[in-house]
């Protein structure tokens, strides 16, 4: 079976880990988000691609769910002592590694898909992980201080400013010129069923879907499209999704979620169990949906997140 994923960081990359359990055979395809990607020191980082590598990999630490495990900060302390910033972003010495070889790639030419392929090879994440595209989108969120408008980098609105301030608009900054990356639309196209795992539907799932194609190329592909939700109990698991919600004029609620993809998109929805009252308006709604738990804290890692996979792939032959 042909999966393909529309994958944030660490939503993405913790349900990814449940999905390869639920189904150790299948041809997983990850089409991750490069919206949150940051120039920093001369390095070109990509937050969502790596945490998805280092989840699937091995390599991530697990309690912050970003960055490596057993990581220190010698690079960011010496260059903090030169005075060179930003001192907000906490970058570790394990994974500058990482910044640097691709930083190198690109340099020589290799476009950003090859690169992540390249990185892959060490990491071995069991999936085909290709960015969205590879050209330049970044995510910038429109935020009132003092009285003034003005647009802050996604990772600056959410390490920096924390998401403390409402955040007036979403604008992935070059997303309409953009290009799907080699290999996302074929993909699709190929697919036997597409998951949104519990990513954000703003910053991560939505910037994908804001690459001209992409979203086409999903409601054209005839095949199951099916998404977690990843609000429950109407806020939420982690992150700041009420806040760039609010942005793009959604509630907060798992149905809201769901009804912003619509029925053009989503052919079924999961909530979690505490959600199971809407089940019905988003039935209504033309979306097939079950509630079912949808928390990936596992003692066990992965457990979880791999029932959550199995009855979304369970879903998606109910609406096949
Ligand atoms: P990010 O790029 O690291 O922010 O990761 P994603 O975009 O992939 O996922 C972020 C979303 O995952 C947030 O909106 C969270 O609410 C959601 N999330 C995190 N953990 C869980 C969980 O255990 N269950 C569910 N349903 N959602 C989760
Ligand atoms: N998140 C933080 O909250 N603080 C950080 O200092 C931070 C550094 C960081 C470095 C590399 C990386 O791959 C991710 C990092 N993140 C950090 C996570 C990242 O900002 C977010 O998880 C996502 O981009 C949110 O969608
Ligand atoms: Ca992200």
């Amino acid at each position: 079976m042909r999966i393909v994923v529309l994958a944030g960081g660490i939503g993405g990359a913790r349900f990814l880990r449940g999905l390869k359990l639920a189904a150790p055979d299948a041809d997983i395809t990850v089409i991750g988000n490069t919206g949150d990607d940051i120039h920093l020191f001369g390095l070109k980082v990509c937050p969502d691609l790596d945490t998805v590598m280092y989840t699937l990999g091995g390599g991530i630490n697990e309690e912050q769910g970003w960055g490596r495990t057993d990581e220190t900060f010698k690079v960011k302390e010496e260059l903090a002592v030169y005075g060179v910033g930003p001192e907000w972003f906490g970058l570790g010495d394990r994974d500058f590694a990482t910044h640097i070889v691709r930083t190198q790639m690109l340099a020589a030419g290799f476009p950003l898909s090859a690169v992540t392929e390249a990185l892959c090879e060490r990491w071995q994440p069991g999936v085909r992980l290709l960015p969205m595209s590879d050209d330049r989108v970044e995510t910038h969120v429109a935020v009132d201080v003092d009285g003034e408008r003005k647009a802050v980098h996604f990772q600056e609105y959410w390490v920096r400013l924390r998401a403390s301030v409402d955040a007036q608009a979403v604008v992935p900054v070059g997303a309409e010129q953009a290009k799907p990356a080699p290999g996302v639309l074929e993909a699709i196209a190929e697919a036997d069923v597409i998951l949104f795992p519990p990513s954000n539907p703003v910053v991560s799932v939505g910037t994908i879907l804001a690459v001209p194609g992409i979203r086409e190329a999903i409601a054209e592909a005839g095949v199951p499209v099916v998404g977690l939700s990843p609000i429950v109990g109407d806020a939420p698991v982690r992150g700041m999704a009420d806040k760039v919600l609010a942005a793009v004029g959604v509630e907060s609620t798992a149905a809201a979620v769901a009804e912003h993809y619509g029925s053009g998109l989503l052919d079924g929805w999961l909530v979690d169990t505490v959600d199971k009252g809407v089940v019905e308006r988003i039935e209504a709604a033309g979306i097939r949906c079950r509630a079912v738990p949808l928390m990936m804290t596992d003692p066990e890692v992965g457990t979880a997140a791999a029932e959550m996979a199995r009855v979304a792939l369970a879903l998606a032959e109910e609406v096949r």
